[in-house]
């Protein structure tokens, strides 16, 4: 049976992430992708200035209440950046009213990144987003998020101490598979570090540059997309993470893109590398 995958994040009219990487990654997988845009702003925050942001929140009632009545229901609800704190209670009402038995829960916390908080964002939202872990099947933090989720001083150099540190904390607060991305314990490589049912694995691939603004997006959104796919956890991390490696290949010498990771090119690499494993 086709997948429906209901996205909530924003959109981000330039600058390649959130709803813009969203749509095209889990609809060339295959999906069905259903969108609740939660504001619409001119480009992303990072690097961008004097953007300008229309909240859509004030339609989220009505659209709700549409979808109610024509039985509209999800098979995965897959959040990223969200931008407001009242986000967090409609995201309780969805899952308690929208999702098929046996749906997944997806929650991206995209709030910071290298130790700080987006500039839209303050401790208290990161505080809110907190409430997110236990509704959560899966969480796909970064360093800085799982630091904020688990109110754990961000450092800039780390051991597999701390990691598994920052995981057990995260797991404590309710959920029960937590994916850790960009996690470098060497200067040449990162990967994506997780405790998923009691057991820790470390994916570990060649790290290049020092972080393109998006590559959270991209990798999470190609992980839902394999993940519903395939249904195989560790199969979907390392999609994604490679995914992610050749979109950051693809971009690192263009100086003048410095706003987001051209993966649309990539995108026939991920199908071959579906085709491949269903060989
Ligand atoms: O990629 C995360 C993201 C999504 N949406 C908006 C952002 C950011 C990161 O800065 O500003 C609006």
């Amino acid at each position: 049976m086709d997948k429906k995958i209901l996205t909530v994040q924003d959109i981000s009219c330039y600058g390649q992430c959130s709803i813009t990487v969203a749509l095209p990654i889990l609809s060339a997988l295959g999906h069905e992708t259903i969108i609740l845009p939660t504001s619409v702003l001119s480009t992303h925050t990072s690097g961008f200035k004097n953007f300008v942001v229309k909240d859509l929140t004030d339609q989220f009632d009505a659209i709700l209440n549409h979808w109610k009545k024509e039985h509209i229901t999800f098979d995965c609800l897959y959040t990223g950046y969200l931008g407001s704190e009242n986000l967090v209670e409609y995201i309780k009402f969805i899952k308690d009213n929208f999702m098929n038995e046996g749906a997944s829960i997806i929650i991206d916390p995209a709030m910071g990144d290298e130790g700080k908080l987006y500039p839209a964002f303050d401790l208290k939202y990161a505080k809110k987003m907190q409430e997110l872990i236990p509704l959560s099947d899966i969480i796909l933090p970064n360093v800085t998020e799982a630091c904020f989720l688990s109110d754990t001083p961000y450092v800039e150099k780390y051991d597999e101490i701390y990691i598994k540190d920052l995981l057990v904390k995260l797991e404590a607060k309710g959920c029960k598979k937590i994916i850790l991305t960009d996690v470098s314990f060497e200067e040449n490589t990162t990967g994506v570090y997780s405790l998923i049912d009691g057991k820790y694995s470390y994916y570990k691939h060649q790290k290049i540059g020092n972080g393109i603004h998006g590559t959270g997006d991209v990798f999470s959104s190609t992980f839902v997309g394999v993940y519903l796919l395939k249904n195989d956890i560790h199969l979907a991390i390392k999609m994604a993470a490679d995914f992610v490696y050749r979109c950051i290949v693809n971009t690192i010498d263009d100086k003048s893109h410095w706003y987001g990771v051209k993966f649309e090119k990539q995108i026939k690499h991920l199908l071959k590398g579906i085709e491949d494993e269903s060989l």
